[in-house]
């Protein structure tokens, strides 16, 4: 552990191997280091695939060592554990960066949709952070729950669109624009990013004042033009997170999503475990399936032998 503090590569890369396995030893790691986080800027940078996140995180890091800061990555890669494709991609992308000690870069999986991903990218973003990275940057794709969440765990979140995705911004889930604080228009090369913007900025529109206005910048990562743009934005939302009126409340609000959404995961995990542990799960389903019971009501019994389930295992425990 004190390797990791020290800035030992291997250890911090031994941890992260136990944070991702969600191990015993990854959680006391995570608990023991827990008191030294919250000290970096933390960003996620997420957006639909291809939009051009891993050149975005690629510039981007290389704006922030420019700036003087050590830069943590964490790439959570998409596709299945067996095409590595996508790393593949990213390690050629980023090849420059690796050679430089001020960059620690890392490829995780992400493990099913049963919050998996937020946990243990949470976990990896606060043991960069413990171990004195000043920018952590984890790159996730999509829009869905578990994004949402790495989102929370990131101070500031960076959503990338590019021109010509005006069905994908408008049918965009409002959790996701929530949760954004800074928008860019990537391939802002190619035709159409000013239709982008103006799309972004009327769904922002919608969602009324708040206070933070997320600006919508345009980028061509590619080229790395806008990026010294972006990187005062990401600066400037950080500067609000610390200094705001509301800073505390945001901070208790965002420690409150992060705890509920973790308890929620392992929630869901153990109820899945004990419901097909038990069977009831596969006789509800057949039942469902075959017409001889409604799905609400289904639930309802499953819920029930959950319950009874849980408080025979208390018994035993206690
Ligand atoms: N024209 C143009 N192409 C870009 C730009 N930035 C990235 N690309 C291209 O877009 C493609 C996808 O880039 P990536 O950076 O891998 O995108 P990604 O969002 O990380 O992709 P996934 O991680 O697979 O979802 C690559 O062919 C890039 O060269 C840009 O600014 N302009
Ligand atoms: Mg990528």
């Amino acid at each position: 552990m004190d390797g990791i503090t020290r800035g030992d590569r291997r250890a911090l890369a031994r941890a992260l191997t136990h944070v991702e396995a969600d191990t015993p030893a990854g959680r006391e790691i995570l608990a023991a280091l827990y008191a030294r986080t919250g000290r970096a800027q933390t960003i996620g940078v997420t957006g639909s695939a291809g939009a051009g996140k891993s050149t975005l995180v690629s510039v981007l890091a290389r704006e922030e060592r420019r700036r003087g800061r050590t830069v943590g990555i964490i790439a959570v890669d998409p596709s299945s554990p067996f095409s590595h494709g996508a790393i593949l991609g990213d390690r050629i992308r980023m090849q420059d960066l690796t050679a430089d000690s001020g960059v620690f870069m890392r490829s995780m999986a992400s493990r099913g949709n049963l919050g998996g991903l937020s946990e243990s990218a949470g976990g990896a973003i606060d043991l960069l952070d413990a171990a004195g990275y000043d920018v952590v940057i984890v790159e996730t794709v999509g829009a869905g729950q578990d994004e949402v969440e790495v989102a929370n765990a990131a101070g500031t979140t960076v959503l990338v669109t590019n021109p010509g995705a005006g069905d994908e911004i408008q049918s965009m889930k409002a959790g996701l624009m929530e949760v954004a604080q800074v928008m860019v228009v990537n391939k802002a090369d190619l035709a159409g990013a000013d239709t982008a913007v103006a799309q972004l900025r009327a769904l922002l529109a919608i969602a009324g004042p708040s206070a933070w206005a997320p600006p919508i910048l345009k980028a061509t990562a590619r080229s790395g033009e806008g990026i010294v743009e972006l990187v005062d934005a990401i600066d400037r939302h950080q500067e609000h997170l610390r200094t705001s009126e509301h800073a505390v409340e945001e901070r208790r609000l965002l420690a409150e999503r992060q705890v509920v959404a973790l308890a929620r995961a392992a929630l869901h995990r153990e109820a899945l475990v004990a419901a097909t542990a038990n069977g009831a799960l596969a006789a509800l389903v057949e039942d469902v399936a075959t017409r001889t019971r409604d799905p609400r009501s289904a639930a309802e019994a499953l819920l029930v032998a959950l319950r009874e389930a849980w408080t025979q295992a208390g018994k035993t425990r206690g």
